[in-house]
């Protein structure tokens, strides 16, 4: 019985804990960076792909992913965003990258309408 009572009282515990953790998700709603590719600060061969992935759906036509190289030239990109997927952006490279440090920038709607940007860097070899 003393068990029983004891597990009753974890279980009520884990919901409220449970609520308390969706409660603060929710005040705090808007999509959060997961990962991005490649990684960042990595020394990589020329990407065919950079990819930001958010943990919840974004506003595609309303955000942006943009490559610059180290003294601010923008490079020449293809947005390949999957329509199927709003919760990554992609682009591609329209050349080869040459050896050097490359910004990847980000600026999104999240689906509550904030807007969050950031940015990242890898090398190219
Ligand atoms: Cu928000």
């Amino acid at each position: 019985m003393k068990i029983e009572k004891t597990i009753r009282g974890s279980v009520a515990l884990a919901t409220t804990a449970a609520w308390l953790l969706l409660g603060s998700a929710q005040a705090q709603a808007h999509a959060k960076l997961v990962s991005v590719v490649p990684a960042a600060d990595s020394t990589v061969a020329s990407p065919k792909l950079i990819q930001v992935h958010f943990d919840e759906a974004v506003e595609v036509k309303l955000s942006r992913l943009k490559l610059s190289m180290s003294d601010g030239t923008a490079v020449s990109i293809m947005g390949m965003n999957d329509a199927k997927d709003p919760t990554t952006l992609s682009i591609m490279p329209n050349a080869e990258l040459k050896p050097g440090v490359y910004t990847a920038s980000w600026s999104v709607v999240t689906d509550d309408g904030h807007k969050v940007s950031g940015s990242f860097k890898f090398t190219v070899k």
